[in-house]
């Protein structure tokens, strides 16, 4: 122990602190000053960052022993105050760059270490210090980061005013316009406390929790030794099954009756066999995380090694043993049967065929904030459980049986999330928290660190895909597809089902191909389990479907963007579930791009040389809003006596803007009242506070959740209006007794699809059309993507700088999905530097977003959803674009450089 004394943010403060202790726990921990931010620990993601002596200092990496004495320190709470913002937070705001705001207050600071060394960078030196700062982020591609970067060095040089005023629009109208999200401001100044911040505001008493996670894939659980654990100093309890009074089992929520195995898989904690790595098997609970993770070691595993099943070949092998016994390995089949039978198409001679085979890989979402939680008995007897969960009423029906409490004795609220890109909407923390609060009668917090981000929360389930596609010279058109998809979906076999079907509704989406024949797999193996990614289905299926576009395109003599032109959907064309698309914008999208396009091209021949071969590659992405068949969301909405209102709901935020959601809609509605965005408060995501909406995914909230809010507030303003068309006030409604909350319900016009993947399974969906220019260095196989284009069909935009920031941040992620992303190795994978978050100089600084707004008949005013379109389509636009390059056709993701360069030496053998 040393005693230090620092001046912080302009104060001087005197510290004993740890030998050991970081930078970043005492900042956070002994001064609260919790606007630094704790995501990888590792020194890979700069949410940490700290200004100390002028230099930008990753503080989780920082031992405070080490920090001279009388250093200063500046932190985000340095920065500015809620009413003296610093230009930097005010151009955060306004240009929209605190989505989750996990990664905000570390690149805030960072800027200003920039700006106070050079107060007039370029855009590319601004990027150069972000990459050398290793600051990451996983929401917005970064694109608007130096756009506010940019600004807030021309408001400090004096060269124009900055404002949280700017984007607010001149006639009132929220609809349609950039107003900033109501959370924004909070973000900026590190006052969004995420779940590991709020563990500060838990009472004295609480106990924090590690995990004992299995270090093995497949294995007979013999015993588990809790004893010199539980004699570690600060152990309170250290939990096992024994210890759960319930079913000690997630309900995996099986969606269709065809499916083999009951969904009663995953236990809470293992207690006879382990299924995948990371396994909890036991839980310790102490009075600090450091005691509980330090006992965790001691916890003795008696575990009897089966043979581990990494892949879904290796499941489907004869002589795989069922790794959940009396359940097949492959427990569900999804057929695709639309049309005619299509084998007479392929055997004709006059009709082009192509074919490929095409993997995508197990996609980690890489947060970067890891996954935390907390739970307690209330006053009330009720277990409530806060956490980052997306889908927080079916989160309650999934883990209550498992625990062994009524669903209606428990609660649960979500805590401000740092990104989840779908990992939560299955529970992963919630379980193991109620548990142990139950067991222990105390408040009970726990928070993962990455590694365990990594092995222990779902992944994209890798999808293993055979198609081809046969098609006329003359005309263009596809006359028929077959196709063949196995899911890798890890032990656990919640949602998997819905996914392998979702393979059926989006392989060869946006275009009517009459005749489909296919057969889609889900397969239990033993890696890690699969959860939802943004796209859920369509950024795999259509890797394969928008590849072998190209590759048959190339083999008829056609142009890719032309080939696409020619079979897009039209009126009177199906999608691959037989039902009629909501929009046909699709060759007005490409008319767009066409001159873009050729354009790209040139350049691309113009700028080639052997050392660098440069090309340009197109692909469509599409997917639905909602989930499959009917689908209901409710909201309400309430009177106050100032005249404003209070908006209820439950639509859950990641980080992609539900505020500015609901708000947005909101005020749309409320639009006859002329009501100002001051007077809509918004009280969302508590179980016992607000209506079931439903969960935030499948881009679903805008729609589905979107028209629960309109219908609330329709309900509202019928009530108040008077027979000569104005409104009642509040105190008129109370004299005249009418009711002053309203209730908004609002389902699809839905049927799900049947054993042949046929029916009306979604009513809305997003269309993208995506164009990737990339440089492909030939000595390395390195890819470079210097441009992507999005051409977006969503509807009617309600926020401008949200849905800019959902296609920027989705298309990051498609290069990374493309180039460089895997959670394979669990070893190597298991950090965010390891399993290749692409950082600002992966991602380019030109990504150009056009948008048609055709209205869409079932969205809220016109709108359709947004969070995943941008993921589906760019990473089929980059392969596509490295083909063009250089000749390499990658069908293996991720687009590695040695399988690039494996691929450019081949073609020299
Ligand atoms: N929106 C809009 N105009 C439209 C459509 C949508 O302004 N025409 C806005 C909405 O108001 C909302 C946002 O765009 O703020 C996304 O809306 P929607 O597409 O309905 O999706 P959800 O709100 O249901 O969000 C979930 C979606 C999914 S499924 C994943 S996964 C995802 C995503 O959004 N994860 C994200 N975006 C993310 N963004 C961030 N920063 N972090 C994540 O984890
Ligand atoms: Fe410090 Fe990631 S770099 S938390
Ligand atoms: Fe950067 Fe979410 S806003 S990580």
């Amino acid at each position: 122990m040393i005693q230090k004394t620092f001046i912080v943010n302009g104060i001087e403060r005197m510290l004993v602190v740890d030998d050991n202790a970081m930078l970043s726990d005492v900042l956070r921990g002994q001064l609260r000053l919790t606007g630094v931010k704790v995501g990888c620990a590792q020194g890979q993601c700069g949410a940490c960052s700290v200004i100390i002596d002028g230099k930008v200092t990753r503080a989780c990496v920082t031992k405070a022993r080490l920090v001279d004495d009388y250093a200063a320190i500046t932190t985000i709470e340095g920065l500015g105050t809620q009413k003296h913002l610093h230009p930097l937070q005010v151009a955060w705001v306004v240009h929209g760059g605190a989505q989750c705001g996990f990664c905000t207050p570390g690149f805030i600071v960072s800027a200003k270490g920039l700006l106070d060394a050079n107060p007039n960078p370029s855009r590319e030196a601004v990027r150069d210090w972000f990459q050398k700062h290793k600051n990451a982020c996983r929401c917005t591609g970064y694109v608007p980061l130096v756009d506010a970067v940019m600004d807030a060095a021309k408001a400090l040089r004096g060269e124009k005013t900055l404002s949280l005023d700017d984007n607010k629009p001149a006639d009132g109208r929220l609809w349609g316009s950039s107003y900033p999200r109501p959370t924004g401001v909070a973000k900026v100044l590190g006052q969004w406390d995420f779940g590991d911040d709020r563990k500060h505001q838990l009472p004295p008493g609480t106990l924090h929790l590690a995990l004992v996670n299995a270090k093995v894939s497949h294995a007979n659980i013999k015993g588990i030794d809790t004893a010199e654990a539980a004699a570690m100093p600060g152990v309170v309890r250290v939990l096992t099954h024994k210890d759960v009074k319930g079913r000690n089992r997630i309900n995996g929520l099986i969606a269709f009756p065809y499916t083999r195995g009951d969904g009663w898989e995953r236990p809470i904690l293992g207690d006879e066999k382990v299924f995948q790595y990371g396994d909890a098997l036991a839980i310790v609970c102490a009075d600090s995380e450091a005691h509980a993770r330090a006992a965790a070691e001691k916890v003795r595993l008696d575990l009897e090694e089966l043979p581990a099943y990494m892949s879904a070949p290796e499941a489907m092998a004869e002589d795989a043993i069922e790794i959940h016994p009396g359940t097949p390995n492959v427990y569900f089949t999804q057929p695709l049967v639309k049309g005619e039978e299509t084998g007479p198409y392929f055997a004709r001679e006059d009709l082009v065929v192509a074919e490929g085979e095409y993997y995508t890989q197990r996609q980690p979402h890489m947060p970067i904030e890891p996954d935390v939680g907390f739970a307690y008995v209330n006053s009330d007897g009720k277990l409530v459980i806060h956490s980052k969960s997306i889908g927080l009423h079916l989160h309650l029906l999934m883990v209550a049986d498992g625990i062994g409490v009524k669903l209606e004795d428990m609660e649960a609220v979500q805590n401000p999330a740092g990104g989840t890109f779908g990992y939560k909407f299955s529970p992963t923390m919630e379980a193991l928290v109620g548990v142990a609060a139950v067991a222990t009668g105390r408040p009970c917090h726990l928070r993962y660190n990455y590694a365990q981000q990594q092995y222990y929360t779902g992944k994209r389930s890798p999808f293993f895909i055979k198609g081809r596609y046969v098609a006329d010279k003359a005309t263009g058109k596809i006359l028929a597809a077959e196709s063949e998809w196995d899911v890798d979906h890890g032990p656990y076999c919640e949602f998997g089902d819905l996914l392998t079907a979702r393979g059926a509704h989006y392989w060869s989406a946006g275009y009517g191909i009459p005749n489909q024949r296919g057969e889609g797999r889900c397969v239990a193996t033993n890696h890690a389990w699969g959860a939802a990614f943004r796209g859920y289905g369509s950024p795999e299926i259509m890797f394969a479907s928008e590849s072998l576009m190209d590759e048959l395109a190339e083999k008829m003599g056609w142009d890719p963007l032309e080939l696409r032109y020619a079979n897009v959907y039209r009126p009177g064309d199906t999608t691959p579930t037989g039902n009629a698309p909501d929009s046909y914008a699709l060759p007005e999208q490409i008319d767009l791009l066409r001159p873009k396009y050729k354009e790209a091209l040139r350049r691309a021949r113009e700028n080639s040389t052997d050392a660098v071969k440069r090309g340009v590659g197109v692909a469509i992405g599409i997917y639905g809003c909602g989930l499959d068949g009917p689908d209901t969301s409710n909201a309400d909405v309430e009177l106050h006596p100032d005249g404003g209102v209070t908006l209820y709901d439950c639509w859950e935020d990641h980080g992609q803007g539900a505020d500015m959601g609901s708000l947005g809609t909101a005020h749309e509605a409320l639009r006859p009242l002329g009501m100002p965005p001051e007077k809509i408060r918004l009280i969302k995501n508590d179980t016992s506070k607000v209506p079931c909406s439903g969960p935030a995914g499948g881009s679903r909230s805008q729609v589905v959740t979107g028209n629960a809010i309109r219908l609330a507030c329709e309900h509202l303003i019928t009530a108040m209006r008077k027979p000569d068309g104005t409104f009642r006030t509040y105190e008129e409604m109370v004299e005249e007794q009418l009711p002053l909350r309203y209730s908004g319900t609002w389902t699809t016009p839905c049927r799900p699809t049947d054993e042949n993947a046929q029916g009306d399974p979604i009513c809305v969906y997003m269309y993208g059309l995506f164009m990737a220019e990339v440089a492909v260095t030939t000595a390395t196989g390195k890819v470079q993507v210097e441009k992507m284009t999005l051409i977006s069909d969503i509807g009617k935009i309600n926020n401008k700088l949200v849905v800019d920031g959902q296609n920027w941040g989705g298309m990051a992620q498609g290069i990374g999905l493309a180039l460089s992303e895997d959670f394979e190795d669990i070893k190597k994978h298991s950090s965010l530097a390891g399993a290749g978050i692409p950082y600002i100089k992966d991602i380019p600084d030109r990504m150009e977003l056009i948008y048609v707004e055709p209205a869409r008949e079932f969205g809220p005013f016109g709108a359709a959803g947004i969070g995943e379109m941008p993921l589906c389509g760019p990473h089929p636009a980059v392969i596509n674009a490295v083909y063009n390059a250089c000749g390499v056709r990658i069908r293996h993701l991720p687009a590695y450089p040695e399988k690039v360069l494996a691929g450019l030496r081949a073609q020299n053998k």
